[in-house]
């Protein structure tokens, strides 16, 4: 197989000349350079970041948000000592997500279009650390120690052992994600299938995974205590299979065990944060609570939104808001405004340039970056964000051909919106306008409307999709060696 990112198909330098040259620098920029400054001193006046991401949850689920199925007392606290974010967007599936949030670029340009689950399967795909940056790595070349713990999947740990230290972190605890011709590695809550720093993957008999991740956590601080951290935590709660957990046994049906399992996600954050407290590191420590993706389809809640309630369904994988629509809570006490409720505009691709800035790191002058940092807003130095605009792309599996993975689209679908209107756009082209605070259910197109402030909001989104690549790229890797569980391209996938 060829290395699929040696050569720029023709169709893609059109547009956005200055990016693709950034993505070209990018793969060829010596990461090396960039590794960690082993003899950074630690200052204990840039902040630990403990990022928290839930997955597979929708805000409808937590009570600060207007949820009312079931109590999040910990989130909660945290929204109410910190600040709560009303227009924040994840991407609407797994993969995309992750990947725009390690590198602060978009689907568009960093390749990852739709879902690939790398462990199970495989054909030579990854998330290639000589093409790509991530946050992590960014933070380590500063002197922060990091950890990552839950869940990756873009990466298979049988065929790259060392690849999470690549990717920028010092340890971790991975659920290994299902590994294909693995049965084992299917667990990721009970008897989970686990691949820690210094160990070979293992289940954990009887132990539950959500447990086994959060111990690693609490002793990776107690043991760094004294160093700038970054935790990267995404949790493998609270995705299915639906299961009961330690705090509720007697938890039956799907949605007896999926409110276990969000209760059991409360408790999570509420140990860790009590773990920072016993520690006397609240103070220092910027705690980031988000979800990579809305709630499963089959689950509906009730939510309180003013003085009505609306009963929302999930939306993991829909470009309605219930897919992308995330909540995102701040906290540190005397460094994050206490009790604010704040519109910015901000979605994943900004916490790369929102981390950098708090822990003091430069962003690499040739390394592209969608995103813009929050750090002033969180800081409480600024009311509003820099951006006018969100956007949210990318869900279903991605297709493999003889060249390996690429995206299902060549112009994946995806949506645009600012504190009030809202775009979809398919084959480069605005399909439907809707007006979110009028119309929140997103029911009424007013696309051909000749309202002046329709045609305004439809003209400027169409100013931004005017400078997005024309034709979205494949992932950046160089593949991996075969594999006996490698999925095979099909006649249909060759098409
Ligand atoms: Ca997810």
């Amino acid at each position: 197989m060829d290395n699929m990112t040696d050569h720029v198909p023709a169709e893609t330098r059109e547009p956005l000349v200055d990016s693709l040259a950034a993505v070209i620098l990018l793969v060829v920029v010596p990461f090396g350079l960039l590794m960690p400054d082993e003899g950074a001193a630690a200052e204990s006046s840039r902040p630990n970041i403990l990022f928290i991401m839930v997955d597979d949850l929708g805000p409808e689920w937590i009570s600060c948000y207007g949820g009312l199925e079931v109590k999040t007392p910990q989130i909660d606290a945290l929204a109410r000592g910190g600040m709560r974010f009303t227009n924040a967007y994840s991407m609407p599936q797994c993969t995309p997500t992750r990947v725009t949030l390690l590198t602060g670029q978009y689907p568009f340009h960093h390749g990852w279009c739709n879902h690939w689950d790398v462990p199970r399967w495989g054909a030579g795909c990854h998330f290639d650390p000589n093409k790509n940056m991530t946050f992590a790595r960014l933070l380590r070349s500063v002197g922060y120690v990091t950890a990552i713990a839950g869940k990756w999947q873009i990466n298979d740990f049988r065929v790259q052992p060392g690849v999470l230290k690549d990717h920028g972190f010092d340890e971790w605890c991975m659920w290994t994600g299902y590994e294909g011709q693995n049965p084992p590695s299917g667990q990721r809550y009970w008897d989970p299938y686990v691949f820690a720093s210094g160990e070979r993957s293992r289940t954990h008999k009887g132990q539950f995974g959500p447990d086994v991740y959060a111990d690693f956590l609490v002793d990776f601080l107690r043991r760094h205590r004294d160093q700038p951290m970054l935790l990267y935590f995404p949790m493998v709660l609270t995705h299915g299979p639906q299961v009961h957990t330690p705090a509720d046994p007697g938890a039956k049906t799907r949605l007896e065990k999926h409110k276990a399992m969000v209760r059991y996600t409360d408790r999570i954050v509420g140990r860790l944060v009590g773990t920072l407290d016993d520690l006397k590191l609240r103070r220092r420590t910027i705690v980031i609570f988000t979800t990579d993706n809305g709630t499963g389809k089959r689950f509906r809640a009730r939510m309180r939104v003013g003085s009505t309630v609306r009963v929302v369904r999930g939306g993991k994988g829909l470009l309605t808001e219930n897919g992308p629509w995330q909540p995102l809570i701040v906290n540190c006490p005397g460094t994050v405004p206490a009790g604010v409720v704040n519109d910015t505009l901000t979605d994943f691709t900004d916490m790369m340039p929102t981390f950098a800035e708090l822990a003091g790191a430069e962003l690499p002058r040739d390394l592209l970056v969608d995103g813009r940092s929050i750090a002033p807003v969180l800081l409480g130095k600024q009311k509003d964000g820099p951006r006018s605009w969100i956007l949210a792309m990318g869900r279903g599996a991605a297709v493999l051909d003889e060249k390996g993975v690429r995206p299902t689209q060549v112009f994946t679908d995806r949506v645009l919106r600012d504190k009030r209107f809202k775009v979809l756009v398919e084959a480069g082209r605005v399909t439907r306008l809707v007006d979110l605070v009028d119309d929140p259910e997103e029911v009424t197109n007013l696309v051909g409307s000749s309202e002046p402030e329709h045609v305004a909001a439809i003209r400027k989104f169409s100013r931004v999709i005017a400078g997005f690549p024309k034709r979205d790229p494949r992932p950046r890797y160089s593949p991996t060696a075969p594999q006996a569980w490698d999925r095979k391209p099909t006649a249909r996938s060759r098409r």
